[in-house]
């Protein structure tokens, strides 16, 4: 990209930030507990963490124990939902009906989800026109969230509004959209991926197999990856309700706007490298090491340097940390043993491996994050990679279409218990300086 011209507005605008920055980073180190109301600087300044203000009962984020899904721990979860014949894993459809209802559901309810979500996975021929209109060297998480988004004009939530609607009849048409989105995610993901990197040859859905199974015989991936499929999309789907997606997500459909509109911004925020992102990521830095080690598998100290390489470039070691946890997130534990099953001797798996080994090491002498240990995202780019999919920028994607269960399920109940638009208070820098000065802020000040 070639180098944009400095404007004296931009160079004004640099001279600005420059002498500011020094202002937020005094807050932020010497008066970041000096309470302003209920949360106190470094809260405001700082990304509203720990800010208890958001209630969902789908998932719930122990900062210790990892996620739990209505009450489940993810091997709980695992175990408790209705399989697909001849799988080791539940069906998707199952854990909607689970995140939906906290109930988990009979065979024969699961049943009744997958002939509903093959009654409603028909998507619009304009989606697929809008996604050929694109550059095909678009993101592919641009074409999902374009896709979403062009489909908004398929609304019930949007029509039934328009027509006049009482409040408590909102999560219906909330849950008419999230249903049909959730079933038709798959097709549009998979069409998605084979436009881009498979010449363009589309495969039909099969109307015979589950989400996971139909999603994997789209993608024109043989089995196991049926399974790989469910246990990604059931992995990623909630991480209860502040993460990025999740609340941009809530945050949009809280000023009434249908599914469609709330669940395209929800995945723009996915595609940050902080947050959904950082698998693809995790999988170029893996790659690079590899690359750089021409094949073999590099030694801890030569990891150790690897680690201390990308940390001393102000990088972040993608995959590691997290806002919440404060341990090895259960996600990441269970694709660990997914791939100790398939994989067990995969050089890329045993890089992970080895990352896991040294890294939390380094993170902690590096002393800057609260949490040295992997996430989700640490492990999952490595078993998609073994089963062929090796374009890395599809990733986030699966994430995507993960993602849409939990955030989706979540904005039902949202309108099913008339949540209120949200609107949370801002203030200036010299406010924060002045009560920061007084000790806290005084109930005069306004
Ligand atoms: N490598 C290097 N530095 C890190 C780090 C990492 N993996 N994780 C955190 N830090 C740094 C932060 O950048 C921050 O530095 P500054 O004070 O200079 O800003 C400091 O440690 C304190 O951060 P924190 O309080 O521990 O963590 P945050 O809540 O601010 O951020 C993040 C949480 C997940 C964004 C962070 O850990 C990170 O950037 N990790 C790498 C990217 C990643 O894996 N993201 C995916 C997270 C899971 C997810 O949402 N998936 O979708």
């Amino acid at each position: 990209m070639n180098e944009p011209k400095k404007t004296s507005l931009k160079l004004k605008l640099q001279e600005k930030i420059e002498a500011f920055r020094p202002r937020i980073t005094k807050l932020n180190k010497e008066f970041g507990n000096v309470q302003i109301d209920t949360v106190n600087i470094g809260q405001a300044i700082g990304g509203a963490r720990d800010v208890r203000c958001l209630v969902t009962d789908i998932s719930y984020l122990d900062p210790q124990e990892g996620i739990r899904f209505r009450g489940k721990t993810i091997p709980e979860t695992f175990a408790a939902l209705p399989k697909v014949p001849g799988s080791d894993y539940p069906f998707v459809e199952g854990f909607w009906y689970f995140l939906l209802t906290g109930e988990v559901p009979t065979l024969a309810q699961t049943l009744e989800v997958v002939q509903d979500f093959r009654a409603r996975s028909q998507v619009p021929q304009y989606v697929f026109d809008v996604l050929r209109a694109m550059p095909r060297d678009t993101h592919p998480m641009t074409m999902l969230s374009t896709a979403v988004l062009a489909m908004q004009r398929e609304s019930k939530f949007a029509h039934r509004y328009a027509e006049g609607m009482k409040k408590n009849d909102y999560w219906d048409p909330m849950y008419e959209d999230s249903t049909d989105l959730v079933a038709r995610l798959p097709v549009i993901a998979a069409y998605i991926y084979r436009m881009k990197y498979k010449g363009d040859i589309q495969i039909a859905p099969n109307p015979e197999l589950d989400m996971g199974g139909n999603f994997a015989h789209m993608m024109g991936i043989a089995r196991p990856y049926d399974d790989v499929a469910r246990m990604y999309f059931i992995l990623h789907s909630d991480h209860e309700s502040g993460n990025v997606s999740a609340h941009t997500t809530h945050l949009v459909a809280s000023a009434l706007s249908d599914a469609y509109y709330s669940f395209s911004a929800g995945l723009n925020g996915l595609a940050g490298p902080l947050h959904g992102l950082a698998n693809q990521e995790v999988l170029s830095w893996v790659q690079g090491v590899m690359k750089k080690m021409g094949g073999k598998l590099p030694s801890d100290e030569e990891l150790e340097k690897f680690l201390w390489d990308t940390l001393n470039s102000g990088q972040v070691v993608p995959g590691y940390g997290h806002a919440v946890l404060r341990k090895t997130d259960p996600r990441y534990t269970s694709q660990m043993e997914f791939c100790q099953k398939y994989l067990p001797d995969y050089p890329m798996f045993k890089l992970v491996n080895a990352i896991y080994r040294v890294a939390p090491k380094v993170l902690t002498a590096h002393g800057k994050t609260k949490n040295p240990w992997p996430n989700v995202d640490a492990q999952s780019g490595v078993i998609q990679y073994y089963y062929g999919l090796t374009e890395y920028d599809f990733y986030t994607v699966l994430f995507g279409v993960g993602r849409a269960l939990g955030v989706l399920a979540n904005i039902t109940w949202d309108r099913g218990l008339g949540y209120a638009i949200e609107r949370p208070k801002s203030v200036t820098t010299e406010m924060l300086e002045k009560w920061a000065l007084e000790g806290g802020r005084k109930p005069a000040a306004g």
